[in-house]
């Protein structure tokens, strides 16, 4: 009895699966959709199976082998930043353990239908940690092996299973009589702040940016918990799931590294003020800094070098500041709030 080839997306109730099962359903692939909540309607729709559960249930995990034969996971369950500091523990049982779960998940299916499977991983700009102001000015654009000091739980998780990942991918049980190869193909990006319009941020620290253009197009007033200066990377949805979907794509004989930094823009929270006010004139924004959120931001770095993804796998934004406000955020918020483009 054949079982059913399908791609896992975990976490596919979250801002990233919103768009990714569209476009993976678009790309006729049967999509396995796994996350601890009902989906919303719309996104159920575009999956073949859908399963509520969590990535940290080692016996419902089991269980998917005997029915589903798993080609690909994009493994987006995740608790993010904010959220993770006010459950630190959990954060890593669900951060961590459930990585490794998934990866043990891949070594099976591998073994079963003898194809490698591979694993897509959303990283984070929170796997750095710059020390002060002064340093993330003078560093500019952090390459990925520079600043690896994450102060996060949720930092600490991803940089660790980055590691997990090349180990599956690249030494797994190298001590062993019959050494054998895993069969997972680890690929990471580290993704900045990912501003979507059709989901609300749901517990990170970046969120600072798509909730004060959402509470814009609401006509309700925002208080910004950064500082005007503060400056991280961002990108907008639609180049997070591309970049993602071109990674997968990608020969790996042309992949040099296992973990990739991708960017698109840099604004300072002062700038994205400005935009969002050019774009909902009656704007009413503040800045009231939660002093221990924005320690959080300060360490990030003011924008990352993605030079190594544009040379393995042609990665390319598409969205850059000015056109994400312009024909993306702005029509799609305001769509979803009145109804008007
Ligand atoms: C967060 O803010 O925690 C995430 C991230 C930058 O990885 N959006």
């Amino acid at each position: 009895m054949r079982r059913k080839p399908v791609t896992l997306v975990t976490g596919a109730g979250g801002e990233i699966g919103h768009g990714l099962i569209g476009r993976l359903a678009a790309a006729g692939r049967d999509v396995l959709a796994l996350d601890v909540r009902e989906l919303p309607a719309d996104v159920r729709a575009q999956c073949a199976h859908a399963i509520v559960g969590d990535i940290v249930d080692r016996n419902l995990l089991g269980r998917l082998v005997s029915e589903f034969e798993i080609h690909a996971i994009y493994h987006l369950a995740a608790l993010l930043s904010t959220r993770s500091e006010f459950t630190p523990e959990t954060a890593h049982d669900v951060n961590v353990g459930g990585t490794l779960n998934l990866l043990h998940l891949a070594v099976e299916q591998a073994r079963w239908h003898g194809e490698p499977v591979k694993f897509m991983f959303p990283s984070t700009i929170a796997v750095y940690g710059v020390p002060d102001l002064a340093t993330k000015a003078s560093a500019g654009r952090l390459r990925e092996d520079q600043f690896l000091f994450p102060t996060t739980m949720y930092g600490c998780n991803k940089l660790y299973c980055e590691s997990l990942g090349r180990y599956f991918t690249r030494h797994y049980r190298q001590l062993a009589h019959e050494r054998e190869p895993s069969g997972v193909d680890f690929r990471a990006l580290r993704f900045p702040g990912l501003i979507s319009a059709f989901t609300l941020p749901s517990g990170g620290t970046s969120d600072y940016a798509p909730e004060m253009v959402h509470a814009a197009a609401e006509g309700k007033p925002y208080a910004c918990f950064v500082r005007e200066d503060a400056r991280i990377p961002f990108m907008a949805m639609p180049d997070g799931i591309d970049a993602l979907l071109r990674l997968e794509a990608a020969p790996k004989a042309g992949l040099r590294r296992v973990v990739y930094n991708v960017t698109a823009f840099a604004p300072s929270a002062f700038e994205l003020a400005e935009l969002t006010r050019r774009h909902f004139p009656g704007a009413r924004i503040t800045f009231e800094p939660d002093l221990r959120r924005q320690g959080i931001v300060d360490s990030w770095p003011a924008d990352t070098d993605d030079a190594a993804a544009r040379r393995d796998w042609a990665f390319a934004p598409a969205y850059d500041l000015e056109r994400t406000f312009r024909d993306y955020l702005v029509p799609n918020v305001k769509a979803r709030y009145t109804g008007a483009q």
